[in-house]
């Protein structure tokens, strides 16, 4: 912990250790175990202190969750950028390539509360708080380019239709329910993000696999006062992936902190997640180059038209000490900027800066919320602000405003020069009025670019999403508007969902008309690296332990995860054995599969693990002598990515491909 965020928490950090136990007044406390009464079985009394101010904080444990990204979970880290980037922007952080910056990360979901399943289909949220020695930088972004909308003022009927619905609270975490589909069809600009929320990209494997974007248009700012349009990518070192529906399902309930035990494990075993920082930028004067306005946040700048520039390097090296005082208190604000950095005039960015501040105030209870430990910045601070709920400072002397002479006039403000923010001096002129930008009105373009830019499995993986999640609307009518929309994207799309939810393919056929693609949308594009992958090996019968141990170590040897799964538990060594069983393993848990057996018959939950591998599209290795017991399985031994073999090392092989969707 050598950063300068660790040391500063550091500073705050209480440990139990060898303490005495005292009330918050610093009394030292002689009986926790019994209240104060008159005589052994007679009333308590209240003058009990230590009982009243231990129920008395109890009681107020709990703050507001999170209007949306309620359901959160965070790392430290940092960040290096690979080079100076003063071309573009004066931010310290970005123009010094020997600097590390200390970096905090929540990823979330949307839609459910704190206490939801991590792998419901969802976009997550992917917030970074960049802790630079000129001040935070907070890129509060999500793993989907796109927006739902594109006014701040419809984010409380997004978020209305999205949540839950009111009159009994259902579903939870998840958008198949009929108010947002009502919503989705009423307000068409939610089309493009909702193709992709539908498709893969919904229900990604982990937060180490994920992308992130800023989603909104920024300006780049450098020392000569040019400014940049830019957006910020963040792509994963280890590669894009997503769980199949039907496993994401079994997971909510197998395992409803999925995505957040990954991340956890990943990190206290060393497997730093990592993900490199990468910039679109379009120049002042390219502003209207393009078919697309790049102020509209429902659009994309397709790679192939403007290249991400791979600038630098986040790595998450540290789990929290403590989920609440660092995790749940940590307060994002897209409008946490430095010097070098800018805004654009995004009109959903530009209602993000007053709503971020705005809710802290009820969730974190006032105006103070800078002070928590998390949301400290590593630089000092200074300024005229005083008092208000939880103040953490004593301020010294006389004067609270500016300009003074009683005290030399500080805290003095601070030149652009020598670093002071200025903002960017755009020059702006136009009418006060309430009206969408026509440039924005192109809703369909895009949506169809995405779709033709997927694989054919991805293709089909996205109209089983919409057909499951219109297919649960209750109403006809919401059903049918809602494929009506999906006639105006694509028209395969409309006619196969409109088949599975029992509702009419429009005759006429709407079809926005593009053949428009990039290159950069299928997940396929990725890599994806072995190191973190897991298998489960299913012993079937006395295999010797000399023979699962050079299993173990070719997995370890190549940083896969692994676990022996039997009938029962038994250990081999102290530290190794077949830890797990049926009723504590399954294979939505693990990547892959390796089925062994000495000759011994397959147990039916043996060849079930075997099946849902299978039909999941996930590497399966069986050896000879499972593979002859495994004729009542279904499955096809012949298959892509099924081998027999009793070789480990065929495993590794098998992880060529993640999944095998032409199974
Ligand atoms: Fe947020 N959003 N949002 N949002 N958002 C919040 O702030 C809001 C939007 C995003 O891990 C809230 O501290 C408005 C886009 C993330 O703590 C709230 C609008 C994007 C997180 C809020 C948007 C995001 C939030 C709730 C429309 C992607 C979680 C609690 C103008 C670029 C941060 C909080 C964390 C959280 C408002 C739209 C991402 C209410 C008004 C677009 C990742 O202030």
């Amino acid at each position: 912990m050598s950063n300068k965020k660790q040391e500063q928490l550091k500073n705050v950090e209480k440990n139990n250790d060898d303490k005495a136990m005292t009330t918050n007044n610093g009394v030292k406390v002689s009986e926790d175990e019994n209240t104060l009464t008159v005589g052994e079985r007679g009333p308590s009394l209240l003058e009990d202190f230590h009982f009243r101010e231990k129920i008395m904080h109890f009681d107020h444990e709990r703050i507001p969750e999170r209007i949306v990204h309620a359901r959160g979970f965070g790392a430290h880290g940092e960040f290096q950028v690979y080079k100076d980037l003063s071309e573009y922007t004066s931010a310290d952080f970005l123009t010094h390539p020997e600097k590390t910056t200390p970096v905090f990360v929540r990823f979330s979901t949307v839609q459910g509360s704190k206490g939801s399943p991590d792998t419901v289909r969802d976009v997550r949220g992917f917030a970074t708080k960049f802790y630079t020695d000129e001040g935070i930088f907070d890129l509060v972004g999500n793993d989907i380019p796109v927006f739902f909308i594109q006014d701040a003022i419809k984010f409380p009927d997004l978020i209305h239709a999205v949540k839950p619905e009111p009159h009994n609270e259902m579903p939870q975490g998840g958008t198949a329910h009929d108010t947002f589909w009502d919503f989705f069809a009423q307000n068409p600009e939610s089309t493009h993000t909702t193709v992709w929320a539908m498709s893969d990209r919904g229900i990604p494997k982990n937060f180490r696999q994920i992308e992130g974007f800023g989603i909104h248009t920024f300006r780049l700012v450098n020392r000569d006062g040019q400014s940049y349009f830019v957006k910020f990518h963040w792509k994963p070192v280890h590669g894009l992936e997503s769980l199949v529906w039907d496993e994401a399902q079994i997971l909510s309930g197998k395992d409803i902190d999925f995505h957040r035990k990954d991340l956890y494990e990943a990190i206290e075993k060393g497997d730093y997640p990592e993900w490199e920082l990468g910039l679109q930028v379009i120049r002042p004067e390219q502003e209207f180059d393009f078919d697309f306005d790049i102020l509209d946040p429902t659009k994309i700048w397709p790679e192939d038209e403007v290249p991400v520039e791979i600038v630098g390097k986040m790595t998450l090296n540290q789990n929290v000490s403590n989920v609440f005082d660092e995790t749940e208190q940590a307060a994002f604000h897209p409008g946490h900027i430095v010097p070098g950095i800018d805004f654009s005039n995004d009109p959903l960015l530009q209602g993000r800066l007053f709503s971020y501040t705005d809710t802290q105030i009820s969730r974190l209870g006032g105006p103070n919320f800078n002070q928590i430990p998390i949301n400290r910045p590593v630089n000092e601070v200074h300024n005229n602000q005083r008092d208000a709920m939880h103040q953490m400072n004593v301020h010294k002397g006389q004067t609270a405003y500016h300009n003074n002479a009683l005290n030399n006039n500080d805290p003095h403000t601070t030149p652009k020069e020598e670093g002071g923010y200025e903002h960017y001096q755009e020059k702006v002129e136009g009418r006060k009025i309430q009206k969408r930008s026509e440039s924005f009105k192109d809703y369909y373009s895009q949506a169809k670019l995405y779709l033709n830019s997927l694989t054919k499995p991805e293709f089909d993986h996205t109209v089983d999403g919409f057909s499951f999640e219109i297919g649960k609307c209750k109403s006809a009518m919401v059903k049918q508007n809602a494929v009506n929309q999906l006639n105006k994207v694509d028209r395969a799309l409309a006619e196969r969902v409109a088949a599975n939810v029992g509702v009419e393919v429009p005759e006429e056929n709407e079809e926005v008309q593009t053949d428009a693609k990039d290159s950069k949308l299928t997940m396929e594009k990725f890599d994806i690296p072995l190191p973190g992958h897991s298998v489960a090996v299913l012993v079937n019968g006395e295999i010797n332990e000399e023979t699962l141990k050079a299993y173990a170590k070719t997995f370890a040897d190549n940083k896969l995860n692994y676990a022996f799964v039997g009938k029962q538990p038994k250990d081999i060594t102290k530290d190794f054995g077949i830890t797990e069983t049926y009723d504590t393993a399954h294979p939505t848990l693990f990547d892959s599969v390796f089925v062994i057996s000495d000759g011994a018959e397959l147990s039916p939950d043996a060849e079930a693990f075997a099946e849902l591998t299978y039909k999941h599209n996930k590497p399966l290795v069986v050896n000879q002598a499972a593979s002859e017991k495994l004729s009542n399985a279904k499955l096809d031994l012949n298959a892509p990515g099924v081998y027999i073999s009793d070789d480990a090392q065929t495993i590794i092989q098998a992880f060529e491909r993640a999944r095998y969707w032409d199974r």
